[in-house]
């Protein structure tokens, strides 16, 4: 009898979800070192504070932004792009914290990328009402290296789209603690996030964290 099977499926929720070829949702897998890093993305985002950046098209993100490593993901009217510099302050970006690197390269070889070497580390903050539209992650130079998105506080929905923008998304639920490593076949697929829904988490506040770990360069 499995594991799933003794709890019913209802006390112990399955530890790790494949989405879909190439992406496959870790549950909880950052619960453990979530107080850590968040520690150290405040001392990250007193270096390098969140910002609403600016689309090409003129439009301000209603996601707030910060990044560390030594490449960060910026935009502004001239395009989107990894810089290794802070436009804000014109000083290199704050490193990776150990704890989050560590965790890092621990789900992705979970996930079966042995060989993650990420370069930054984008830091996006949701207050209830943003949200992120749907867009494909091609800024990166390598395709063959996976992303690992960790998520803490306020839970949202991730919308997982096809390889063209016009693909129906399906609706993943991601929670505090979840980690979602994708890669392979999945790179390309187009992604957003749904509105945040209004509410509070002890761990955040009134707002939801996403890390999202990349080799960029
Ligand atoms: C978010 N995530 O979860 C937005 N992109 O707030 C992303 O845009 C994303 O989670 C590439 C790979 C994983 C992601
Ligand atoms: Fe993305």
């Amino acid at each position: 009898m499995s594991t799933a099977d003794l709890f019913g499926g209802l006390l112990a929720p399955p530890p790790e979800t494949p989405v879909a070829p190439g992406a496959v949702l870790l549950h909880g897998f950052a619960l453990a070192d979530a107080p850590a890093i968040l520690a150290a993305i405040g001392a990250v985002t007193a270096q390098a504070p969140f910002r609403q950046m600016t689309t090409p098209g003129g439009f301000r993100m209603s996601v707030a932004m910060s990044n560390c490593g030594p490449l960060g993901w910026i935009t502004d009217r001239r395009g989107y792009r990894y810089a290794p510099l802070d436009p804000d302050s014109g000083q290199p970006w704050p490193a990776i914290p150990p704890v989050l690197l560590r965790l890092a390269l621990a789900a992705a070889a979970r996930a079966d990328f042995e060989h993650f070497i990420p370069d930054a580390c984008l830091i996006n903050r949701y207050a209830p009402g943003s949200k992120m539209a749907l867009h494909q992650d091609r800024d990166e130079h390598d395709f063959t290296q996976p992303i690992v998105s960790v998520s803490l506080g306020l839970p949202a929905t991730f919308l997982f789209g096809g390889l063209e923008r016009s693909d129906k998304a399906a609706r993943v639920p991601l929670v505090h603690g979840d980690v979602f490593v994708w890669g392979g076949p999945a790179r390309l697929r187009f992604h957003g996030i749904a509105p945040l829904k209004d509410g509070s988490h002890p761990a955040t506040g009134a707002c939801r964290i996403n890390l999202t770990l990349r080799k960029a360069g």
